[in-house]
């Protein structure tokens, strides 16, 4: 175990708010952060990864303050264009000007047979990043969820749907036979403390714990394992966890996401207002820590990554 290692398991905007809370207490450069890719899609024949270039964006302060995604300065150029040619079947999905260079970029080097490790390398890099930024997997895991007999992609249900829709299921196409991109399960392995950043449990925690051997590497080293429970007073910060934590069988609650990590995580670190919940927490076999988690400011976000780190070098 490499001291003063840390590796987090991050979906979006939530876990770029942790991570750009975490570089303020540890070293960049001692950070892995392994990112779910279960929301990427092909548009217009590009490649889209929305949960690693949220979280570059973010930590170089290049993202949309307003949107938390995309990047800060946009214009919509092409969109006019593409809305010319086939109207907004083709236009729902929208893609800035400036972020287009990011999927020209990485569709292009891909097509070259740079793999998506390598792409999402020099990407970072070129925003200045200094942490090790690791999609989950190189190979194609596509999130789809079923509603009332339909197969949704994750964009067409988050975005085109704006997921008002009664979920009834789950499934990660392609995780069954993804392996773990390489470093995700060394970095899993040889930190001092793992984090599971507030994100989605279901859609941006789940495909990451469903390639091939990632759930087996964090519930071997269960006790320093700290998630952080993007549910806050039985409501999620941003999207649809607490709504499909319920549709899905589980509840809406600090408790509820203890249950539904509990194999790969020993320490929940929950909002003070659930404060009452620690009992619950602890009684789904998790150690709670409670504390403020809502991210309002680059000071909460900081204090936030002290406690995780404390709580998980105390296990
Ligand atoms: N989210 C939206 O709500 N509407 C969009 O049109 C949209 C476009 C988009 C383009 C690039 C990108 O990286 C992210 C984008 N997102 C958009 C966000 C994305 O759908 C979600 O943040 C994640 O997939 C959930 O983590």
């Amino acid at each position: 175990m490499a001291a003063g290692r840390v590796a987090v398991l991050c979906g979006g905007v939530g876990a770029a708010r942790f991570l750009a809370g975490l570089v303020q207490v540890v070293d960049e450069a001692s950070i892995t952060a392994i990112v779910n890719t279960g929301d990427d899609s092909v548009m217009h024949g590009l490649t889209i990864c929305p949960d690693l270039d949220t979280i570059t964006y973010t930590l170089s302060g290049s993202v949309n303050p307003e949107t938390g995604w995309g990047l800060a300065g946009e214009t919509w150029q092409a969109m006019e264009t593409l809305e010319r040619l086939g109207g907004s079947e083709r236009t729902w999905f929208r893609l800035g000007d400036r972020d287009l260079g990011t999927h020209l970029h990485r569709t292009g080097r891909l097509a070259e047979g740079a793999s998506l490790s390598e792409v999402t390398a020099e990407i970072a890099s070129a925003f200045g990043l200094r942490l090790r930024l690791l999609p989950m997997t190189d190979d194609p895991v596509r999130t789809v969820l079923s509603a009332s007999g339909r197969q949704l992609p994750f964009q067409e249900y988050f975005v085109k749907l704006r997921h008002a829709v009664v979920v009834d299921g789950v499934h990660f196409e392609g995780a069954s036979s993804a392996v773990p991109a390489p470093g995700v399960v060394e970095a899993i392995e040889s930190a001092e403390v793992v984090v599971v950043a507030p994100s989605n449990p279901i859609v941006s925690i789940g495909p990451i714990l469903a390639v091939k051997g990632v759930e087996a590497a964090l519930a071997a080293r269960r006790q320093s394992v700290v998630a952080v429970s993007p549910i806050v007073g039985g409501a999620a910060l941003k999207g649809p966890a607490d709504r499909l934590l319920e549709e899905l069988g589980g509840s809406a609650s600090a408790d509820g996401v203890a249950r539904h990590l509990a194999h790969v995580v020993g320490t929940l670190v929950i909002d003070e207002v659930d404060g009452g919940l620690a009992g619950a927490v602890e009684a789904a076999g998790v150690h709670a820590v409670v504390t403020r988690t809502v991210m309002s400011s680059a000071e909460i976000a900081r204090d936030l990554a002290t406690t995780v780190l404390r709580s998980g070098r105390d296990q």
